[in-house]
């Protein structure tokens, strides 16, 4: 059997680019998903000049259709959820139920999108100068350039690619190069949505190769970019020397406190789930679990308890609770910072190893660290892999400060009883998103995602907040 061929979408047309790469399956890398093309810088031009020609007609296309086109990508893909959510796993590493899971979300962001085409709305003012009258209104941006993670293959595309597409932008879409099948699945569904010719385009390939140019072709009005800080960082110099819109997810260090008061059996999961479901690789995981006194030697008791019944495997497997890490060169990221966090000091207290399978797959026992202090690297770089360090403190007021002290504000959580703690958390978290008894990762569709400091830049994504990135606002005045 021939390994099946995957082309770049451009206007309307599946086109073959350069060369071809294999989609390797990170829980059994004998199995290659299939081959799939990487863009030339021609091409890439192309699919920028398809959507500049389709923009005007789009942006003021009937709100009717643009609902029904997103409605109907929306009901595809949770009719195909297991299918696509199998896919997922397979491409990704991430458990089969969390991949349907994360396919059945993208499936309610195109239908929520559908809807918000109906509910853009503005606003009519008076002036201060008597007989004229304002409006306040939002316009569709341009070509929006989107550049997305491999660590949510099909999410992260989908709300990125719903808004930009229901406020009637046209789009270029650079999904991460390792994860190049839950995209394409997406343009092909797309593809037979009725959405014309050169409004969706799809172009594969290597970062510093197609994203660079993506993000610096005149032809683009805005990019908006999930990835790590260093990318973020040069692309928002990039955006500003040549005056484009941009929006960034970056990365996290989020901080989940557990206090005395605690429910212990909840903690526990919520901070086993934060730390490794997805094998900790998402940017809301929790890395930092700081702990007070009264709880600690409980809380490590429980903990270790708990880790020891997680099953690592491949993803496809039923009963696995964590897959493997997403490729060699993460692994070897991952391995690097278990080093690290005992070259400083930390006590590794379990896991860190590489771990065997059937397959040969990127496998990682969940590692936990105690004894670490706010000065070590594994408590202030992100690692995004399966690997969590407890900090231990007196109590809240040390364990707020210990949460605050990072580059990063993404998610913060905490675990507590008590409404006094909870409600001052709230408030004084510098988090964009912030967990009471929950987990600091799994967020809703339908709200704002985002955070502060180092792990965002630009508008909120998602819910009707994402219309601050996806619209331009216009003031008109008219004179009665
Ligand atoms: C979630 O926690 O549900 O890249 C979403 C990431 C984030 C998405 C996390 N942008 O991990």
């Amino acid at each position: 059997m021939t390994t099946p061929q995957h082309d770049n979408y451009i206007n309307g047309q599946w086109v073959a680019g350069d060369k071809y790469s294999p989609n390797v399956n990170p829980s059994n890398t004998a199995d290659v998903l299939g081959l799939y093309t990487q863009a030339s810088a021609e091409q890439l031009d192309q699919a920028v000049q398809a959507a500049r020609a389709a923009f005007p007609a789009w942006s003021v296309s009937g709100i009717q259709a643009r609902a029904d086109a997103l409605d109907k990508i929306g009901n595809e893909i949770l009719a195909r959820r297991e299918e696509l959510g199998t896919l997922l796993a397979r491409e990704e590493g991430k458990t089969r139920p969390e991949g349907i899971g994360e396919a059945a979300r993208a499936g309610n962001i195109f239908k929520f999108f559908a809807g918000e085409c109906l509910r853009l709305a503005g606003e009519t003012l008076a002036s201060v100068r008597p007989g004229i009258g304002i409006e306040v209104t939002r316009e569709p941006l341009g070509v929006i350039g989107l550049i997305t993670p491999w660590n949510f293959p099909i999410a992260i595309p989908a709300w990125k690619v719903a808004p930009a597409l229901a406020y009637g932008n046209c789009v270029v879409l650079k999904p991460a190069d390792l994860v190049p099948g839950c995209a394409w699945a997406l343009a092909d569904i797309i593809s037979r949505s009725g959405i014309p010719a050169g409004v969706f385009n799809l172009v594969m390939g290597r970062g510093s190769v197609v994203g660079d140019a993506l993000v610096n072709h005149a032809g683009i009005d805005a990019i908006s970019f999930t990835g790590s800080q260093s990318v973020g960082g040069r692309i928002a110099q990039q955006c500003a020397a040549n005056l484009k819109k941009v929006q960034l997810e970056m990365g996290g260090k989020n901080p989940q406190v557990v206090l005395d008061d605690a429910d212990l059996g909840q903690a526990v999961e919520l901070c086993v789930q934060s730390a490794f479901f997805s094998t900790g690789q998402r940017c809301t995981a929790s890395s930092r679990l700081i702990v007070t006194e009264g709880i600690y030697p409980k809380f490590i008791e429980a903990m270790q308890a708990r880790m020891a019944a997680l099953k690592v495997g491949d993803a496809l497997q039923a009963g696995i609770d964590i897959g493997p890490v997403s490729s060699q060169s993460q692994l070897a990221q991952d391995a690097d910072y278990v080093s690290i966090g005992q070259q400083e000091g930390g006590t590794l207290l379990m896991g860190g190893e590489r771990l065997s399978r059937d397959a040969d797959g990127f496998y990682m026992a969940p590692a936990l660290f105690t004894d670490t202090t706010m000065d070590m690297r594994i408590n202030r770089e992100e690692v995004f892999g399966p690997v969590a360090s407890i900090i231990r403190v007196k109590d809240y007021e040390a364990a707020l400060a210990v949460a605050n002290d990072t580059p990063f504000g993404l998610s913060a959580g905490i675990a507590t009883t008590s409404l006094k703690y909870a409600t001052h958390f709230k408030r004084h978290s510098q988090a964009g998103m912030v967990m009471v008894n929950l987990p600091t990762a799994g967020v809703d569709y339908h709200v704002p995602f985002g955070g502060r400091k180092g792990s965002s830049y630009g508008p909120r994504e998602q819910g009707r907040y994402a219309q601050e990135f996806f619209t331009t606002v216009k003031t008109a005045y008219t004179l009665a």
